[in-house]
């Protein structure tokens, strides 16, 4: 199902990746409601294994134990908290569910999970759910070693252990009842859909029966008959027999290659210029508007998982990051997620970080730390919070804003600097080439005094940053430094004096 269900005309979703449940809480309250944004993207909530070499990794929550609903974020009750103060603040809760999997299938036996209970990975023995070692694939895979060696061949994808993972056999009445039962508990507490991960590696149609059998959402907060919303984590960048296409049917699909083009675009590398993205979306070849969930970075891409490369434009390059997370949020293109990261110690060597595992800030037994609000609103303790950057933060307000308006009145200097509005609603212009820009642009927008909400806000009867004169014939001056802190200026209705 398509429809991500956000309220009050809000839509961008934020990953809040690794968060505790009783922060996300607190954050939908205090923060993204007030600022409009429209859902979070939540860590897997389910047991997983608990790892201690390397230590606690991020992507032990990637290897479920079991259904129960205690993880690193929190417990069942934290959970369910979260959800229902989100949900009373009109901020919808989407679930990232690992239903491809297991864990390892080198994960050891005993009670090192995240509610303590015991499993046994090297007999497939998972007592709490119950599944056991004729509820996986083995027997269907077709490699020596048992796990995908060729993405190449689809049958390998499907069948066989991506990196070792035990792979659950969802064309399995038994397991197909066991997953939608997990979903369908999240469903009733009151989430708005999900993220489901992996799905390159099942089947279409295995997926489709189990999301079939998923409950409508809880009409505590949502409106009768309303389907979970549905976006699937595939990686296509081309090149594979298996293609996003085959996934449009159940939901909207991850477009990968937004963020890599994007990314490759504001980095001019590849002799790639932003002007050429005058035909951004469709027109680049990605999947059809209706289908696309779009970001810039995701918790893999970011730190060399995944599929994306160097390319990438995550917090560590925060001018480039926040240009192309402006670009996406002021476009119509797509579903957009924000990234919201913690920091970690990078590496390099060779050119592969050797801690790209290392978890959440946490205390020395693994536990995940609170997030901390410093007083000038961002956050402490390593939590890097890129969602409550002004400039991010008030462009996510921006899409809300133009929601609906047409993409309108391009234009560009056949180099990095390029201007497009949203009908009559908001305008934004950016400036990625080495020299400054200087122009007169039809804004479309009507006269008057708008405070840009990249250098600033406006805050009460005036703008702490710059201010934009819009002449009744909706012509407006732009002047951009290449040197300014962010070469970008963004006006919208809501920022009008
Ligand atoms: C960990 C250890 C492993 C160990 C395993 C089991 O790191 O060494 O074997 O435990 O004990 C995360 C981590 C994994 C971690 C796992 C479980 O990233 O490192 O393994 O948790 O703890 C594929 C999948 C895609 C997946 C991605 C990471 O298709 O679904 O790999 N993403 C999700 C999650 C992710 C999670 C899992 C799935 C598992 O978001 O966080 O893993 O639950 C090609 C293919 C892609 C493929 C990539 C990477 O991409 O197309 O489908 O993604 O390779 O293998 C160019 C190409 C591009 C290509 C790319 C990389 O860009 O154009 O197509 O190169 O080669």
């Amino acid at each position: 199902q398509h429809n991500p269900h956000t309220k009050h005309g809000r839509t961008a979703i934020v990953h809040l990746f690794e968060w505790r449940w009783a922060d996300i809480a607190a954050e939908c309250e205090r923060f993204l409601a007030p600022n409009g944004y429209a859902g979070v993207q939540i860590s897997p909530p389910n047991e997983h294994i608990t790892l201690t070499s390397p230590w606690y990794p991020w992507w032990q929550r990637y290897q479920p134990t079991g259904y129960n609903l205690c993880s690193r974020s929190g417990n069942e009750n934290e959970l369910r908290d979260m959800i229902t103060r989100c949900n009373n603040v009109g901020v919808n809760i989407y679930v990232d569910v690992v239903i491809n999997h297991m864990c390892g299938a080198g994960g050891g036996e005993g009670t090192h999970s995240s509610c303590g209970g015991w499993f046994s990975a090297s007999r497939k023995d998972f007592p709490s759910i119950p599944f056991t070692n004729m509820d996986f694939n083995d027997h269907k895979c077709r490699t020596g070693s048992g796990d995908i060696e060729n993405y190449g061949d689809a049958n390998q994808v499907r069948d066989c252990r991506l990196v070792g993972l035990l792979d659950l056999a969802l064309e399995k009445d038994y397991v197909r009842g066991k997953v939608a039962g997990f979903m369908n508990k999240l469903v009733d507490m009151g989430v708005a859909g999900f993220r489901v991960d992996a799905c390159k590696h099942m089947w279409p149609g295995d997926l489709q029966n189990t999301l079939g059998r998923l409950h409508n959402l809880n009409t505590k907060w949502f409106s009768g008959g309303s389907r979970p919303f549905i976006y699937q984590e595939v990686i296509d960048l081309g090149g594979e027999p298996i293609t996003s296409r085959e996934y449009f049917h159940l939901g909207r699909v991850t477009e990968f290659k937004y963020g890599a083009k994007l990314g490759t675009i504001f980095r001019k590398w590849n002799g790639e210029k932003l002007s050429y993205t005058k035909s951004w979306g469709e027109g680049w070849g990605f999947m059809p508007d209706g289908n696309a969930l779009v970001f810039i970075d995701n918790h893999d891409n970011q730190r060399g998982h995944g599929a994306g490369g160097a390319a990438i434009a995550t917090f560590w390059d925060p001018r480039i990051h926040k240009m192309a997370v402006a670009y996406m949020l002021a476009h119509p293109y797509g579903v957009a997620r924000v990234m919201s990261s913690f920091r970690w110690d990078r590496n390099f060597v060779n050119g592969k970080d050797q801690n790209d595992w290392i978890g959440p800030p946490s205390h020395g037994n693994g536990a995940t730390k609170p997030v901390p609000i410093n007083p000038d609103q961002t956050c402490g303790d390593g939590w890097v919070c890129e969602h409550r950057w002004r400039q991010i933060k008030n462009m996510a307000t921006f899409r809300n804003v133009v929601n609906g308006q047409p993409h309108a009145n391009w234009w560009d200097n056949q180099s990095n600097q390029v201007a497009f509005g949203r009908g009559n609603r908001g305008f934004i212009v950016f400036n990625n080439d080495d020299w400054n820009l200087d122009v007169t642009l039809n804004t479309g927008m009507p006269g008057g005094t708008y405070c840009d909400v990249v250098s600033g806000n406006k805050d009460g009867g005036r703008c702490s940053g710059k201010q934009i004169q819009v002449g009744g014939d909706g012509h407006a001056h732009f002047k951009i430094s290449n040197q300014d802190e962010d070469p970008f200026v963004a006006i919208h209705a809501d920022s009008k004096l």
